[in-house]
């Protein structure tokens, strides 16, 4: 390329007509009207948005803290915290996408108020954001902040890569927020199948929206992999052997594994594509010896195994949580980690059941087949050892328990359904209908999204010292299971129908009244949202009266339940010894939970570091540079990037120490706090008295 081309045009292909806006100005029919007031209302909510966020950092002179303690910030637990609230807001877009959509379609008989374009753009935003920037880093924010406090370790084992890590899921998850407001995403849906998404049959800047969203994100999301497959091989307390991990440590092995494995396959697929459509490659399009099968291959290599990167965390949530909110040790322990092993395993093996009827042998189909039934034994390994669990248990319904109970029916249903998928004799009727949208929501949103909200709700004390409401949170609890039913439950009914999915329109009257029930419940799942936006409102204006500081409202049974909450940055003021599985609960009933050290040490921790923060504004400026060619702009945020890693190779100081004597003040304070506080009994444990100190009770009954 040219120097001129490079500078001819600073904006590149950045226009006008980028902007929803201006579109919105110059059209003239009705039609075009409602489409971009829709897309104008969206961008105007991400822009007043950043406004008021700006605003409320600059009236309460935030920008210090949120610089000094938070992006640039090491500790896991708060990397962890950031992750969750990226994921919250990206929720909180998607839900509403979603309800949209379903709005759409209610209204779809012979045309609707959306054009296919919208629509397309929204199922594409709607997938995407759900799988890539709701759940993963739901999932990486829960992980890092529970499982270090689990493994009893101080942080994780590459603390500035966490940081860098986070920096790039931000900068994917900002890509997909700005395309709100120049430009537009793509059409191509969640996996952007070429030849669809090829230069040829898609120009415009969606699908590189697309393109550069994931690849930053996936590969902040292969070095979260690594981060915690080392943390967790190396990091664990002494007397921690595997077999003494909790679950919920164990199945964040099981995604890191995944995650190493899984997303390179994607990385590629998608860099191949940005070479297809930047440079006039071949990789997936028929001749000069393209293939867009290699596309799907290398695509859902990646997705079948995605799905249980986002399901295993859940499985480990909720065995936390059955097993906590029992009272019971979790039955059929090493059962549940062979279960998950082998469901990560089998993931690798099936990636074809997602193309059966594309054309492979019937012997093909059939050992694919045959191989996805498989993963239904574990499953149903792991369904049985959790109702084992509640059985003679001091069931608790807590908001968590809830959705635990209401993911063990939801999730069967679901499972059923998938193994009928699974039968490529069946699949080929079913193929491409609403049936399958019904089916891995039936997975996705009682298992990922329940779990993910379950741990939310548990681990949430710990990490900000009180309580969430609990009446917000059983309304809530109760719309999303009540709302989704209502929205998918239809589904399942209008795909045997032969409703196509992705459909913006139909011309059959039969399905309205299907569709209508969706869009209620669709509605109730909307509420399902607010109710917990005004939980966390309600929640923080109570908060003194559900202050928790001992650490362990729950009676929890593993490590992070062992320290005060919020947990101090070194995490625990001396190291664990663990003797056992459950290991917190056996220190209680020997009455050793709140001990002190005969002696405290210095701890090292890891300095902040801004690379992190400067590797995902970089990230994000050169991807948005690739999508909108503006290439002087790639070129400046790449060499900002190197140098801030060369600078950073010349840092001496990485490590910051805390005295021993600001350890023994701060852990005694606690200790004597925790002494002090009335132990709570688990009837109780709702109640304001609930100071997160558990009474010992003797729980369950003999087995
Ligand atoms: C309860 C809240 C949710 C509702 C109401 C909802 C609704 C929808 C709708 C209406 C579609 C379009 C289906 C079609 O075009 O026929 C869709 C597609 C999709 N949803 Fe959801 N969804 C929800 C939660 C989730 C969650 C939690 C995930 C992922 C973990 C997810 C992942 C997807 C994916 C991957 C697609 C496919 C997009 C495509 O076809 O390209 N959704 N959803
Ligand atoms: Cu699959």
């Amino acid at each position: 390329m040219s120097l001129s081309a490079i500078f001819v045009h600073p904006l590149g292909l950045l226009a006008q007509d980028a902007f929803p806006f201006w579109a919105l100005l110059r059209s003239g029919n009705r039609g075009d009207l409602i489409n971009g007031l829709i897309g104008s209302s969206a961008a105007a909510i991400v822009v007043i948005g950043v406004i008021v966020v700006v605003a409320l950092l600059t009236r309460y002179r935030a920008w210090r803290p949120l610089w000094f303690d938070w992006l640039t910030s090491t500790d896991h637990k708060r990397i962890g915290i950031m992750y969750v609230v990226i994921a919250l807001v990206m929720l909180a877009r998607a839900i509403i996408e979603a309800i949209l959509m379903r709005a759409q379609q209610a209204d779809g008989l012979g045309g609707g108020f959306l054009s296919p374009d919208h629509f397309a753009q929204l199922f594409s935003t709607h997938g995407t954001i759900m799988i890539f920037f709701m759940v993963m880093p739901f999932l990486t924010g829960l992980i890092n902040y529970a499982v270090p406090l689990q493994i009893g370790a101080r942080d994780v084992a590459f603390p500035v890569l966490n940081s860098i890590s986070l920096g790039l899921t931000a900068a994917g998850a900002g890509l997909v927020m700005i395309s709100l407001v120049v430009g537009e995403f793509s059409t191509g849906g969640w996996f952007g199948y070429p030849p669809y998404t090829e230069a040829l049959y898609t120009p415009g800047v969606g699908v590189d929206y697309w393109i550069w969203a994931l690849s930053v994100t996936s590969i902040g999301t292969t070095l979260t992999g690594i981060n915690f497959a080392v943390t967790i091989y190396k990091k664990r307390a002494p007397g921690m052997t595997l077999y003494r991990m909790p679950l919920f440590t164990w199945t964040a092995l099981c995604t890191a594994i995944l995650m190493i494995f899984a997303m390179p396959p994607l990385t590629v697929a998608t860099l191949q594509l940005a070479l297809d459509r930047y440079l006039g490659f071949h990789y997936f399009t028929n001749g000069l010896g393209g293939n867009q099968m290699n596309f799907a291959n290398m695509f859902w290599l990646f997705g079948h195994p995605e799905v249980y990167i986002l399901i295993l965390p859940g499985f480990g949530i909720f065995s936390e949580v059955f097993s906590t909110f029992s009272g019971k040790a979790l039955f059929g322990y090493k059962s549940m980690v062979w279960a998950a092993m082998s469901i990560a395993f089998l993931s690798f093996l099936v990636w074809l059941h997602h193309f059966f009827t594309m054309g492979q042998s019937g012997h093909i189909n059939a050992a694919f087949g045959i191989a996805s039934m498989f993963i239904g034994i574990p499953t149903g390994v792991k369904v049985y050892d959790w109702m084992a669990t509640m059985f003679r248990g001091r069931v608790r319904f807590g908001v968590p328990m809830i959705y635990a109970i209401a993911f063990l029916f939801l999730f069967v249903i679901g499972g059923i359904t998938g193994v009928m998928l699974a039968n490529p004799i069946l699949d080929y009727q079913v193929h491409n209908t609403v049936f399958l949208v019904a089916h891995f929501h039936n997975v996705a949103v009682p298992g990922v999204l329940f779990g993910m909200l379950a741990g939310y709700t548990y681990w949430f004390p710990k990490a900000f010292g009180f309580r969430l409401n609990e009446r917000w949170g059983k309304i809530s609890a109760y719309c999303w299971i009540f709302g989704w039913m209502g929205a998918f439950f239809p589904l399942y009914v209008l795909g045997l129908m032969g409703l196509p999915r992705r459909s913006v329109a139909y011309e059959q009257a039969r399905y309205v009244p299907m569709e209508i029930v969706a869009f209620v419940g669709a509605l109730v799942v909307g509420a399902g949202l607010a109710s917990l936006v005004i939980q966390l409102w309600v929640s923080i204006r109570q908060r003194e009266q559900n202050r928790v500081y001992v650490g362990d409202p729950w009676d929890g049974r593993s490590l992070e339940w062992a320290t005060s909450a919020p947990p101090p940055e070194y995490n625990f003021p001396v190291i664990p010894i663990v003797n056992d599985r459950d290991a917190f609960t056996a220190a209680k009933e020997f009455g050793m939970g709140y001990q002190e050290p005969d002696e405290y040490v210095d701890i090292e921790m890891p300095k902040n570091s801004a690379l992190g923060p400067v590797f995902g504004g970089t990230g994000f400026l050169l991807a948005f540079g690739l999508v909108w060619h503006i290439w002087w702009l790639v070129i400046l945020a790449a060499l900002v990037a190197i140098v801030a890693l060369i600078v950073r190779g010349f840092q001496r100081e990485t490590v910051q120490i805390i005295p021993a004597e600001q350890v023994r003040r701060e852990h005694q304070r606690w200790v004597h706090a925790a002494r002090a506080a009335q132990p709570i009994t688990r009837g109780k444990e709702g109640t304001s008295a609930n100071r997160g100190r558990a009474a010992l009770e003797t729980v369950g009954a003999p087995t």
